[in-house]
């Protein structure tokens, strides 16, 4: 850390969750405004929480709180403080070998990813993003598209539960509170068309952050557990409660399918009964969705009234 940067952190860690004027603080350490700014900005991009006030001045609110990596010891949890994407270190460590349900956990991704090419933004020390690798005996890349599903649900269920949030799930892979994203997953697979080797099961949730964290771009569309509850979470303790639950989970779906999972997903979905847009292999298409088949399929019954069932898609 800069010997700035560390100055500015130690004049606001004396104040004690009081307000520290800027002007004072650019007088003491002898910077411009701009340069303060920009210093409290790289902060907060690694994990400080900082309030800014206009007359009042900045504020520390918190420190980053990392992982606790001593809990994850015996778990087959490889933890690391930055990763390009948590997707890519499963799948290098699950072509050097990595068991079945091992775990890759980060305290930031440099280069996160979402759906088709887009980007997820996973800063330093307040989400959870983690994957975790699947090595199924026996299943085939068509049956394997529901696993997306089954992990949103489990998601949904602890979180509504423990947790007392209203978490609703998108097909097929998003995770909202109050209409705005608070989690996605990205399922991503080796194999052959007769024989899966490994899935990947990338799960980004929101946690710590404050709106202020959140890109412009995504204030509108994004939010945390900390913003729709007021509470700060331990993310070791909900990690290791999302693994085992998870882990229970794949188990299940990989001796009964999707069948087990098909009323707890019913019951936090918000896409049934909806108009749809949906972008899949055959192009665009619009209509009401109808239904979810046992297979985790979305029926969805066009203008004209023929059904049609899709594995696997976009809404848009
Ligand atoms: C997803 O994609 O929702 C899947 C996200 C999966 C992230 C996890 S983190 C661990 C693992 N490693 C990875 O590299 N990825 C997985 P999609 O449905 O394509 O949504 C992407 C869109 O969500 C972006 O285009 C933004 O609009 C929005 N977005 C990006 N970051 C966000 C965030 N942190 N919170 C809420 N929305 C976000």
């Amino acid at each position: 850390m800069s010997k700035n940067k560390e100055l500015i952190l130690s004049r606001l860690r004396d104040k004690e969750g009081q307000y520290l004027s800027g002007a004072l603080l650019c007088s003491e350490i002898g910077i411009s405004r701009a340069a303060i700014w920009k210093h409290v900005r790289s902060l907060r991009q690694n994990g400080y929480q900082i309030s800014a006030l206009p007359n009042q001045g900045y504020r520390l609110d918190r420190e980053p709180d990392l992982l606790n990596i001593e809990k994850f010891k015996q778990r087959s949890i490889y933890y690391y403080q930055a990763v390009d994407s948590t997707n890519l270190t499963a799948r290098l460590l699950a072509e050097e070998g990595a068991p079945n349900y091992s775990i890759v956990v980060a305290e930031e991704q440099k280069n996160g990813r979402g759906r088709l090419g887009r980007s997820w933004f996973s800063p330093k020390a307040n989400g959870l993003w983690f994957s975790i690798l699947l090595r199924p005996r026996m299943l085939i890349p068509t049956q394997a598209a529901p696993v997306t599903l089954v992990a949103a649900a489990v998601l949904a269920n602890q979180i509504n539960n423990q947790y007392g949030l209203p978490m609703k799930v998108k097909w097929p892979n998003d995770l909202l509170i109050r209409g705005k994203k608070a989690g996605g997953i990205l399922t991503e697979l080796k194999g052959e068309l007769d024989q899966i080797e490994y899935l990947i099961i990338g799960i980004g949730l929101n946690i710590n952050q404050q709106e202020q964290d959140f890109p412009k771009g995504l204030r509108k569309v994004a939010t945390s557990l900390h913003i729709e509850s007021g509470k700060l979470f331990n993310r070791t303790d909900l990690l290791l409660s999302f693994r085992d639950n998870l882990v229970k989970a794949f188990n299940l779906f990989l001796n009964e399918g999707f069948a087990p999972f098909y009323m707890p997903w019913k019951k936090y979905n918000i896409t049934l009964g909806q108009r749809v847009t949906i972008s899949w292999q055959g192009g665009l298409l619009q209509g009401k969705a109808l239904h979810l088949t046992k297979e985790g399929a979305l029926q969805i019954q066009d203008n004209r009234g023929e059904i049609h069932t899709i594995n696997y898609g976009e809404l848009i």
